[in-house]
């Protein structure tokens, strides 16, 4: 297939100022009437005749009429309806019949559990009906929506409800309107059989807005953390960047099935259900972030992306990296900054580095795609938000409000481009900009890397900084790029350290690298200086820094930047696991270091139970080359085991003094805690094989389990009991089946804990579990419990003999055969080969060899397999 590229960008041919839909909806044969004002763009007017060509797909085309007359000279392909001769302005009027009961692709409009849903980003419109099908086509819409009244009372669209009314033969009808001109891909409709959760707020301005929230019959109460957190999403967005609500009404509604987490369509909202219904008995407290979060980043997209949407989907980062930093500063605001920052450069360096030096790299701002649903990316997201959040560190807090504000102001109601985003800060700060926009065209994760020389007798520190990336696909040259490197200096003790820089005494500082090197000195360091540099991680970048191991014990043990206390520790980890042969003193010192965080009154629990987590094995992939995981996966197994017998003592008797709370609260200290109490019996249980005390703390683990009042607690129980298997493993899960069996959200995790366990017969397990009565490949929430937690097990995944590469072959084919969009998003697992010992280097490429080779491959799928191999 052809790519397209953003060079040959060309605002469209034709304008459709109003979209006039009508859907008469039935199972397998709905019929959509779409009447479309039309005129030629006046960019254009005079100077082009060109045909009008409208995207279509799995269309039936019943009729077409341009001003009330019957057109029957068309063109028809499987893409595309062209009407070769049209006038500058006109009403075009076609009528299709559509099969949702029938597409399983999840795009367009679909049925799920019985229930009508749409989702639309980024091509799905066109598979409604002919259109424009690209964001920078505004329309004003218009929505008539017919169906039985039994079995669809809930007749959903954008904005607001004009009527309803009773039809003959049992049905009835809703016509919607929407007063903001939107692109296509924000179009939703719904109709079904739903409860409803009705709440509202008054904005800023004192307008009522009316808040509802449709999920499946019997879960209202489940939705009601979610309209908690609606509310505070949107009191949040006013506070924060003077951003109201538009419309007088804000739906989201929860469907089962679903590609995306959720969808911000215009004052409609679709969410997947996993990311909207909790209550402490089926949601763990990770459930609740993310629904905190998600609810806020859908939210935020009604000004991030829907007032001001994108020009093109290369620019689809204008959205998503700059919603996903506001989301990410609400949750900050919600449940501490430190630990929210952890959390995400952890995401960040999972998902997004490695993407990063593999052969799908791509910029932010890519140049060409063959699927732009191969795009949503974590470098499109969240490497994205990183930029965002490196400009606000470089201009500060209040100019970058006045940015933001100026943006919003200046682009509101237009399709606009990164370049219109950084003109804003052009525009409040008068400064050039371009130099940044090198972070969205160039692909890479630089690395940094530091040196010091420091005088004792003039009391000088010199710090010496070099950046550069290495070459990505189509990318063999890179720039230096602004690099802005939050710093302080702490004492050999750990304690924090003053300096003069440029003649301002200061315990912290911000340098800009914006040169492929740069030296910078302090003045009045009184003690030879331990370096804290990129502080609350203020670039994506790898660091190195050229310092003694006991540097990163200084940090671990008193960085008053938390980021970097916890960075410490994680780098000093992957040291002691890398390693050929264990370090014994290196131990010690990490076990004492955990022992004093643990210990430490004025570290939250949350924090704590950061501290404790090791780096995973995708992660410490990263530093190994080439990487051997079944090296990885022994290491930090034994690394664990020697701090679990080190640290037992400390840690059964802080567990101990964890009493769970007597009733439940999803707020961060209460989850904190829970974190905190899960992490310290994973690590008890991690040692389980000492002997003395196995029984005894198998036996805590399980009544963990048993006793646990939240799903919470029983996950981490069930996590616990994982370092033992057998029985009261296995009993753990029956257990956790039969309690749950009818519950899909749950009977999700059940699959995924199994999938995503390190013990060698997982594949056998996984292989079995995909003929359970409850798997189902058709629904991507029970798929990827399975399918995805298995790919992202990397002991398992990575069996020698290339048995678990083989099964997500299979399990890609499958499901690409009705579901691309999802297929591939489980090619990546295997996309980064080259970096792997053998026997699994050969076995990858075999692996992704074999899918290319398959019959009747999507665009999606063979887009990402044939560039891993190129
Ligand atoms: N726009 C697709 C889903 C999301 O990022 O919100
Ligand atoms: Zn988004």
């Amino acid at each position: 297939p052809q790519p397209i590229q953003l060079s040959d960008y060309k605002a469209p041919d034709f304008l459709i100022a109003t979209t006039e839909l009508d859907f008469d909806l039935a199972p397998e044969t709905t019929r959509v009437t779409a009447r479309l004002t039309i005129t030629r763009n006046a960019a254009y007017l005079g100077a082009n005749d060109a045909p009008l060509v409208l995207m279509g797909e799995r269309l039936k085309l019943l009729s077409v009429t341009l001003d009330g007359q019957p057109v029957t000279d068309y063109t028809l392909t499987d893409e595309t309806l062209t009407l070769a001769s049209v006038p500058d302005s006109f009403t075009l009027e076609t009528e299709v019949e559509i099969n949702p009961l029938g597409n399983k692709t999840l795009e367009g409009l679909y049925m799920s559990s019985g229930r009508y849903c749409t989702q639309c980003e980024a091509e799905g419109f066109r598979k409604i009906t002919y259109y424009l099908d690209r964001p920078d086509g505004l329309s004003k819409y218009r929505v008539r929506i017919e169906a039985p009244k039994a079995g669809f009372p809930h007749l959903l669209s954008n904005g607001n409800l004009l009527e309803t009314g009773d039809l003959d033969g049992g049905k009835h009808y809703a016509l919607w309107e929407d007063p903001f001109f939107k692109p296509c891909y924000l179009f939703a409709l719904v109709a079904g059989e739903l409860d409803v959760l009705e709440d509202s707020l008054t904005t800023m301005s004192g307008r009522k807005v009316e808040l509802k929230i449709y999920v499946d019959t019997g879960m209202r109460d489940r939705s009601l953390y979610a309209m908690d957190a609606l509310k505070r999403s949107m009191l949040w967005d006013e506070q924060v960047y003077g951003r109201e609500y538009d419309l007088d009404l804000f739906m989201i509604v929860a469907v089962r099935d679903f590609n995306f987490g959720a969808m911000e369509n215009k004052g409609l909202n679709v969410f997947n259900a996993s990311l909207l219904l909790a209550d402490p008995t089926t949601a763990t407290d990770m459930d609740y972030e993310r629904i905190e979060s998600v609810i806020a980043h859908e939210y935020f997209h009604n000004w991030s992306g829907n007032r001001v949407t994108c020009r093109d989907w290369f620019q689809l980062c204008l959205k998503e990296g700059l919603t996903v930093f506001r989301d990410q500063g609400f949750s900050a605001d919600q449940r501490g900054h430190a630990v929210a920052r952890i959390k995400d450069v952890r995401a960040l360096r999972a998902r997004q580095f490695p993407e990063d030096s593999g052969p799908l790299a791509h910029p932010v701002r890519p140049s060409s795609y063959v699927k732009i649903d191969n795009f949503y990316t974590a470098t499109i997201y969240e490497k994205g938000a990183e930029i965002v959040g490196m400009l606000k560190t470089f201009v500060g807090p209040a100019t970058y409000r006045q940015a933001l504000d100026h943006y919003f102001a200046t682009n509101d109601g237009t399709a606009a481009t990164l370049e219109d985003f950084l003109a804003a800060f052009e525009a409040v700060t008068g400064d050039d900009f371009s130099p940044w926009l090198q972070w969205y065209t160039q692909a890479g994760t630089p690395r940094l890397h530091v040196t010091s020389a420091y005088d004792a007798n003039s009391k000088t520190l010199t710090l010496s900084f070099t950046q550069a990336t290495a070459p990505t696909p189509g990318q063999p040259e890179k720039s230096a790029l602004p690099i802005p490197i939050r710093f302080g200096l702490l004492t050999a003790e750990g304690e924090k350290q003053m300096f003069t820089r440029d003649g301002i005494l200061a315990a912290e500082s911000l340098f800009i690298l914006r040169d492929a090197s740069a030296e910078l000195t302090l003045n009045d360091v009184k003690h030879a200086p331990v370096l804290s540099i990129l502080r609350h991680f203020s670039a994506p970048v790898v660091l190195t820094v050229e310092e003694p191991t006991s540097h990163a014990f200084a940090r671990f043990k008193g960085d008053s930047d938390p980021f970097n206390r916890w960075e410490a520790a994680q780098g000093l980890a992957k040291a002691i696991i890398l390693s050929e042969t264990p370090d014994e003193d290196l131990i010690d010192g990490f076990a004492q270091g955990l022992e004093a965080s643990l210990l430490d009154e004025d570290l939250d629990h949350a924090f704590k139970a950061l501290i404790m987590g090791l780096p995973t094995e995708s992660d410490l992939a990263q530093s190994l080359s080439p990487i051997d995981p079944a090296f990885i996966h022994r290491n930090r197994k034994a690394f664990k085991t020697a701090l679990s017998l080190r640290l037992y003592e400390t840690v059964h008797g802080l567990y101990t003094s964890l009493t769970p709370a007597e009733t439940f609260s999803p707020d961060a200290d209460a989850a904190g805690t829970r974190a905190l109490r899960n992490a310290l019996l994973d690590l008890m249980l991690a040692g389980h094989n000492r002997g003395a005390e196995n029984a005894t703390s198998v036996n805590l683990a399980f009544r963990h389990f048993e006793t646990a009042s939240n799903m919470t607690d029983m996950v981490g129980g069930l996590v616990a009991l994982m370092h033992v298997q057998d029985r009261p493993y296995k009993d753990a899960l029956d257990i956790f089946y039969a309690r749950f069996k009818h519950e899909p959200l749950v009977i999700d995790k059940w699959f995924a804990l199994q999938a995503g366990c390190a013990h060698p017969d997982t594949l056998a397990r996984v292989r079995t579990l995909s003929q359970h009565p409850d798997f189902d490949a058709k629904t991507p929430n029970r798929w990827r419990a399975l399918v995805q937690s298995f790919a992202n097990n990397q002991s398992a995944f990575h069996a020698p003999d290339g048995s678990g590469y083989d099964f997500l072959v299979d399990q890609v084919l499958e499901v690409d055969a009705f579901n691309p969009m999802t297929a591939a998003r489980l090619v990546e697992p295997l996309s980064r080969y080259r970096v792997y010992a053998e026997p699994y280097r050969t076995n990858m490429k075999k692996a992704l060899q074999t899918i290319t080779l398959s019959p009747d491959l999507s665009k999606n799928v063979l887009e990402l397999a044939t560039k891993a191999l190129a």
